[in-house]
Parts: C-alpha cells; structure tokens; sequence
C-alpha cells in the first residue's frame, strides 16, 4: 500500500499527463493509482486529476483539523483544583469570514476543475464512431455499422467512439473504469457516451473466440483489455453483464468488423438453428415471444403449423410452401399482415441474408428444443 508521501505525486503525474493529452492528441494508458485502475482513455487524466485534487484537499484539512484538535485537547484539559480558565468566546469576526470565504473559494475550484472535464465527457465530437448497444437481461449487444454485432465490445484506437444506449427492459448502467465513463441505461430511452482510446489491447486469444467457451480464461490478454460492467444492479444475472472492451488499431478494426458481419458463413448448414438461431432471435424478440404470449407480433410457438394451416399457403397458391411465406414475412412484412396486427414489423431486407433466414426457419420448426423464456438452446452441452 502506498503511503502518504507516494499518493502525493500523483496529482503532478496526472496534470502533466491531461497537459501532454491535450497537446499531442495521443494518450498512453496512464498507470495504476492508490485509488484509480490504468487510465486508458483521452478523458481519464482530467478525471484523475479532479479526484487527487479533491483529495488532497480533504488530506490536508483532515490532517489540520485532527492536529488542533489533539492540541486543544491536550492543552485545554481540565486541570485538578481548576475552574473554568476563560469565559466562553461568541463572537470573532475575522474567523468567520475565514471559513465563509475560504471553503467558498475552494469549491469555486473544485467546480472549474471538474466542469472542464465534465464538457469534455458530455460532448462528443462530431466525427465519432457510433456503436448501438442494447442492454438486456443479461448481455450487452453491440452493433456496428455494418451490421455486425458482438457482446464483448470492440472499438478503433486513435478516434472518438460514441456508444448509443438502449434498453429492452429495465434500467442497466455500462461502465468501463479504465476510460472513466460511466452512464445509465433506460428502458425508451437513448442515452450517449463517448470515449477515445489512443492505445490499442489487440484482439482477444483463441479461447475467446469460441462462441461456445462459457468462460474467458487464458492469460493472453488479460493484462490489456479493458473490463466493462454493468453497475446497476438489474435482477440475478446483473453480473453477467461483466465483459471485455478490446481496442484494435485501425486496419485490424476494420477486418474485424467486415469478419464479424459475415460470422453466419463460418456455422455448418445444420446446425445453423442452433447456432445462430437463438441469436439472430434478440432482433425479433421486442416483439415475438416463444411461449404463447402475444406482444406487437404473433408468438412463435406453434408458428409452423399455424402457418402451415394458412389458405394462400400451399401448391399452387401465392406461397408454394410455409418457408416461401415466413420468408416474405420477413423480408416484405406488409406482404400479408396477420389480422389483428398492424403492420409494424420492420423489414429485415439487407440485414438478414438467405442463411440467416434458413437459420430463422430451422429455430422455428425446432422450437421444443429451445427454452421458451430464454431463447436458449436446451440441448446444448455448455447450456448449464
Ligand atoms: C417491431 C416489431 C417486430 C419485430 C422486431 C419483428 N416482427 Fe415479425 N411481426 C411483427 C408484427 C406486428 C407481425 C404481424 C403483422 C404482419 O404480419 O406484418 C409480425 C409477423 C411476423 C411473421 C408472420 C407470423 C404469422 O403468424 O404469420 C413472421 C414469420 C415474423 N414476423 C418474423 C419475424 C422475424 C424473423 C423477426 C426478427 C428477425 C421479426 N419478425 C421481428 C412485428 C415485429
Ligand atoms: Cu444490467
């Protein structure tokens, strides 16, 4: 544990660091404090320094007001055979102006200190990097602009990157403490928050690319990349809202980005209902359900024979077969709107391609195979 004297260094490392970032636009990580992780993000120093200042205040005022406290206990002691030795005091002017005017100027610096930082985490810059994130219990969804998604979060070093939140059911909060952000997650609302990390963690080991792997482990990485949290705590999974942030250089972060749009081509044709089934179902479960209860859609469960059923399905009619009808279902929703609902089913055209609708399909014709609460696969060997 470091000491008094080792803490007092740091507020003058972490000023020089907020002067070199602002100057040369490229933040190192920052390292490890008594009270702080590695501050691995532009705005980490400015945050750092706001608190050691803080600090320090409350240091150097804990260490007077104890020292004359101590004093004055010592020194005005009550003494054997002695009565009171001063009248009470009342009035002192000059003290009283002190400790009006002092704390006053000391907050007022507290709060421009705190106020520069506070614009720079509040306004991102107008060239940044969005990244959708969708909060649920218990995972986060990070979709990029080019469609891929992942649930560990990957960002481009060196330029600003705005995170849009959102959640689809209760309040969750994302935090990186190595960037120093942290913000709520509202159910119909959007929130924001931006960071920029200048260094890049690489991508994660081997281990960690299996889809299947239920836990991360593996010393590959964990020295660098950047743990996220969820910090409100959202039911019995909230800690399973704990990932990882990895930070690619440019050129790795794009090849990343074009590889994970296309993971769907990676995943045998049967076994797609189970693989990417279950995924590709958090796009359509706002408003699909498995167990029977309608919501803004029909339910799924029972889909296939429902839609078998159906008169303009079969030979010869507009739909050959039900896989004709889903597929149009989900390309052109409006196509045929299933009385009572309104059509308000999006259109997946572009986003889904023909795998991923095959992979939709097989998840529905094996729907006993799947928790209908969860969505998960029942079968699986890692499922519990
Ligand atoms: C914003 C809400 C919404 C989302 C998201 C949504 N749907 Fe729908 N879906 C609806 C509504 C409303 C209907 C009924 C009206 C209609 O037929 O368009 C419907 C109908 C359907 C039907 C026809 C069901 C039947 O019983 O005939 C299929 C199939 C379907 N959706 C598939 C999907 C798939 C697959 C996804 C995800 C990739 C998805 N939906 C996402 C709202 C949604
Ligand atoms: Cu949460």
């Amino acid at each position: 544990m470091p000491t008094m004297l080792q803490l007092l260094p740091n507020a003058a490392a972490h000023a020089v660091a907020a002067a070199a970032a602002a100057q040369s636009g490229a933040a190192e990580p920052s390292p490890r404090t008594f009270w702080m992780p590695p501050g691995a993000s532009t705005i980490a120093p400015g945050v750092d320094l706001t608190l050691e200042v803080i600090n320090w205040i409350c240091y150097a005022f804990f260490a007077v007001i104890v020292a004359l406290m101590v004093y004055f206990v010592a020194k005005y002691r009550h003494r054997r055979g002695e009565r009171f030795r001063t009248e009470f005091p009342h009035h002192n002017t000059p003290l009283e102006i002190g400790w009006s005017v002092l704390p006053t100027l000391i907050v007022i610096g507290i709060f421009v200190v705190g106020f520069r930082s506070y614009l720079d985490i509040y306004t991102a810059p107008k060239n940044a990097f969005d990244i959708k994130v969708t909060a649920q219990k218990w995972g986060w969804t990070f979709q990029y602009p080019n469609g891929a998604q992942s649930e560990d979060l990957y960002v481009p070093s060196g330029k600003p990157v705005r995170l849009v939140l959102r959640s689809n059911d209760v309040l969750h909060s994302l935090y990186i403490p190595d960037f120093r952000v942290k913000r709520d997650v509202v159910p119909g609302r959007y929130t924001y928050m931006w960071f920029q990390c200048d260094h890049p963690t690489g991508l994660p080991g081997a281990e960690l690319r299996d889809p299947n792997a239920k836990t991360v482990s593996g010393p590959l990485d964990a020295s660098q990349r950047h743990a996220l949290h969820c910090t409100e705590y959202c039911g019995t999974g909230h800690s399973k809202m704990n990932r990882y942030v990895y930070v690619l250089d440019e050129t790795t972060f794009g090849e990343w980005m074009s590889k994970q749009a296309q993971w769907i081509d990676d995943i045998p044709e049967e076994e797609l209902f189970f693989k990417a089934g279950p995924k590709l179902f958090q796009r359509c479960v706002q408003c699909h359900s498995l167990d029977g209860v309608n919501g803004i859609g029909p339910s799924w469960k029972g889909i296939i024979d429902r839609v078998k059923a159906y008169p303009m399905v079969g030979e010869g009619k507009k739909y050959a077969t039900y896989q004709d009808y889903i597929r149009t279902s989900i390309l052109v929703p409006g196509d045929y709107v299933v009385p009572p609902y309104a059509n308000a089913m999006p259109t997946f055209k572009g986003q889904l391609n023909d795998k991923a609708i095959d992979a939709l399909i097989g998840y529905m014709e094996h729907l006993d195979d799947f928790d209908p609460k969860t969505g998960k696969y029942l079968k699986a060997p890692a499922a519990k």
